[in-house]
């Protein structure tokens, strides 16, 4: 069982940080902290963790040839399966991490992230939930504003309640067939079939979101063909 055994801190710098160094870690081990000084996002970017208003878990993962980008985006599923049966709102998710709630007028904002990092045999899962922020206690995103569950549903969350149904979501689609997990990421993806740009480490493209490949590859059509993009931001017009 994912969450097992769980190792609760007051205050870290990063939970991703704890359980990077707890090598000997079992797999499913979990640490969960109820605030971080220095919550890490992807390309050295950073979490902001309000103490006691948000989730923030890293999970441990023993897993041969675990493949990071598959284990972000299935993660993001469960996330947002997870945060669909606690509150009955709807989330869709951004390639390759975002969780975001989507308002009928089609403006998308951003309520969790995960940071998938791995080192020697250990593979850690990051995960960040914005829960009983205020609109004032949020960081301010010029695209893609952040948001809470508590601002999306109007009703206040235990946080152990949060992390409770995250995990036995995640137990559920890290067992689950790939396949459909793939069928269920393109359902819930946001952009897909739209012209975005995509920028990676080493250049900035610019096409149509097409899919995404069974290793968790961004396929992006652009006027020289169909590019594969591993790891990368999108952004929308
Ligand atoms: C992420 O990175 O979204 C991954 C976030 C993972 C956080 C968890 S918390 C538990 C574990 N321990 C850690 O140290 N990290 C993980 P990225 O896609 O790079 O997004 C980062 C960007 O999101 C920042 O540059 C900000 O613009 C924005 N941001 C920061 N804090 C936010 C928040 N609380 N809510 C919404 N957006 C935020």
């Amino acid at each position: 069982m994912l969450g097992e055994p769980i190792l609760r801190l007051d205050e870290t710098d990063s939970t991703n940080r704890v359980a990077l160094d707890w090598q000997d870690a079992p797999h499913g081990a979990c640490v969960v902290a109820r605030s971080q000084s220095g919550g890490r996002g992807r390309l050295g970017r950073s979490w902001e963790s309000a103490a006691d208003l948000g989730l923030y878990l890293s999970l441990v993962l023993r897993v041969e040839g675990a493949n990071a980008p598959l284990y972000s985006l299935w993660s993001a599923l469960g996330v947002a399966r997870a945060l669909e049966k606690l509150s009955g709102a709807s989330f869709r998710v951004k390639w390759p991490n975002d969780v975001l709630c989507v308002a009928q007028s089609g403006q998308a904002r951003k309520i969790g992230g995960i940071l998938c990092e791995g080192r020697g045999e250990i593979l850690v899962v990051g995960i960040g939930v914005n829960v009983n922020h205020g609109a004032d206690e949020l960081p301010t995103r010029p695209i893609f504003p952040a948001a809470s569950l508590r601002l999306e549903t109007g009703r206040v969350f235990e946080i152990d309640a949060v992390s409770a149904a995250v995990l036995g979501e995640l137990n559920a689609v890290f067992a689950q067939n790939g396949d459909d997990l793939h069928a269920e990421f393109a359902r819930r993806c946001f952009g897909l079939g739209e012209v975005v740009s995509v920028k990676s480490a080493t250049e900035s493209l610019v096409g149509v979101f097409e899919g995404v490949e069974s290793d968790g590859a961004l396929l992006l059509r652009t006027a020289d063909g169909l590019k594969r993009i591993l790891a990368g931001d999108v952004s929308y017009f």
